[in-house]
């Protein structure tokens, strides 16, 4: 909920502005000085400042206040400005990383190159008080269709967090790669990670890779939610082992993007041995909450065996430790007490999902023909799959995610919000930006900004003032007509 009171002058970031923090061994100092060190290293490239960070001095200053949780949860904060400095306030580091995210914007849009540009670095006078409507506001990378590096990843992991997203979620398994190392089943990534659509090299990660990933991502206050996708989407797993398949006869890799063609042997019970061991190393590797077990197109799957694996498939998360998302087919089978379902339909209306939200099965809406980055802005867009439609910018925001679901859902079985990329026709970090661009943005603001304040009038013209950003940060985004760039 974003209050916000333009007035008086603004704050001018020099060469004298220093970062203050609460001293060394004050409770969350350390977690202050991290996001300092993080502010300091935004700004320092395109300022040339050496914004140091002190617990004594400093017009810029980061506080912690446990008893700001009331006002602001523990992802709020309040910001103030005027001739003497900027104060962040926030009951939480969370808080505080996202306030340091508006300052960013409040910044003119040069701030965010990484070579030195001429000043002057005004930040505007005012005092906001700002928190986000929804707990879960995830991007998904499909790194199974084509495999990004962790350099890739990190990349995005930075333009995400500059938009308050705090969750990401990786779509680490499909049909055309298993893409991280699993120690009790080693050829899952050794050979099912070797190719990819197209037939490239593919590739994995290794476990170091991956807490590499998870620790920056940390660092950004985002959680990484990994997915394995069962038991449809599993045709690397199943021709990297012959005993998971029902015949005993490993399939070839596959390099193409059909989906819905295969399933893990549902009544074999090397199945569950596989999937304990995979849910169990993915749970050591995973600091948050959940685990995603998939559970879409599982065309090849008769109902009755789906129904059973699911149940079994999320009775092992639990065992873990950690709390099921699955996709919205989850709610055709039985959800557990906890489970968590991802919406990925255009309409709203399926019966079993509005009957699971009903009964207590928290949804995060990804409507494929509102958030999907991967779905062409129009007929021309080089990249991208247009299954749900031409997803234009207006198309992909104009919507309200506390009112979308049908059947009387209400606002309260909304977890959150996700953009998912697919990358069957994604290879590199150019597409990745140009497809997320401007349309990650959109969503980003429908999990975060309260009802009143979403409206296409308003958001256009604040959204073409990201453009110069975006050219600052050398991200190449889709231009559309729609938008009055600055
Ligand atoms: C559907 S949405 C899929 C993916 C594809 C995507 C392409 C969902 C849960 N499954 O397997 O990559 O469409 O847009």
């Amino acid at each position: 909920t974003a209050a916000v009171a333009p007035g008086g002058s603004p704050y001018e970031i020099t060469a004298e502005t220093g970062i203050r923090v609460p001293p060394v061994g004050a409770a969350a100092g350390v977690a202050a000085r991290t996001t300092a060190a993080y502010l300091a290293a935004v700004l320092r490239p395109a300022t040339g400042f050496e914004l140091p960070v002190d617990s004594r001095s400093g017009d810029v200053e980061l506080r912690l206040r446990p008893g700001l949780k009331k006002a602001v949860g523990p992802e709020g904060y309040e910001l103030t400005s005027g001739g003497d400095g900027v104060v962040i306030s926030a009951a939480r580091p969370a808080g505080l990383f996202h306030g340091v995210q508006t300052l960013r914007q409040l910044l003119p849009p040069q701030v965010e190159a990484d070579t030195p540009q001429d000043g002057p670095w005004p930040v505007a006078g005012g005092r906001i008080t700002d928190e986000p409507r929804f707990a879960y506001r995830s991007a998904m990378l499909d790194v199974a269709r084509h495999f990004f590096t962790v350099e890739q990843v990190k990349r995005y992991v930075d333009q995400l967090a500059l938009y308050k997203y705090n969750t990401l979620h990786l779509h680490l398994t499909d049909d055309q790669g298993w893409r991280l190392a699993i120690d009790s089943w080693p050829n899952l990534a050794e050979y099912g990670g070797s190719t990819q659509v197209g037939g490239g090299p593919g590739g994995y990660y290794t476990k170091d890779d991956y807490r590499e990933i998870v620790a920056y991502a940390a660092s950004r206050h985002m959680t990484v939610v990994p997915e394995v996708d069962m038991p449809g989407h599993t045709n690397a797993a199943l021709a990297s082992y012959a005993e998971l398949n029902c015949d005993g006869v490993a399939p070839p890799l596959y390099t193409g993007t059909s989906v819905g063609f295969s399933s893990l042997c549902v009544p074999k019970e090397v199945t569950y041995d596989f999937v304990d061991d995979v849910v169990r190393e993915l749970a050591e590797l995973t600091p948050g909450p959940y685990i995603h077990i998939g559970g879409d197109e599982a065309h090849s799957t008769p109902h009755d065996e789906y129904v059973a694996f699911m149940e079994r498939a999320q009775a092992i998360v639990g065992a873990y430790g950690k709390t099921v998302v699955g996709w919205h087919q989850l709610a055709g089978a039985h959800p557990v007490e906890g489970a968590v379902a991802q919406y990925w339909g255009t309409t709203g209306g399926e019966q079993e999902v509005i009957d699971a939200a009903k009964a207590g099965t928290p949804l995060v809406l990804s409507p494929a023909n509102r958030t999907y980055l991967d779905m062409k802005y129009h007929e021309g867009t080089p990249l991208g799959l247009s299954w749900a439609g031409y997803v234009e910018v207006r198309q992909s925001y104009d919507w309200d995610p506390g009112a979308y679901m049908r059947g009387g859902v209400p606002e309260s079985a909304i977890l959150g919000v996700e953009a998912p990329l697919w990358s069957e026709t994604i290879s590199t970090s150019d597409h990745i930006e140009f497809m997320a661009f401007p349309r990650a943005a959109g969503a980003a603001e429908l999990g975060w900004s309260p009802a009143a304040k979403l409206g296409w009038d308003g958001y256009r013209d604040r959204l073409a003032a990201q453009g110069p950003r975006w050219e600052a940060m050398g991200i190449d985004f889709y231009r559309s007509t729609q938008v009055p760039w600055d």
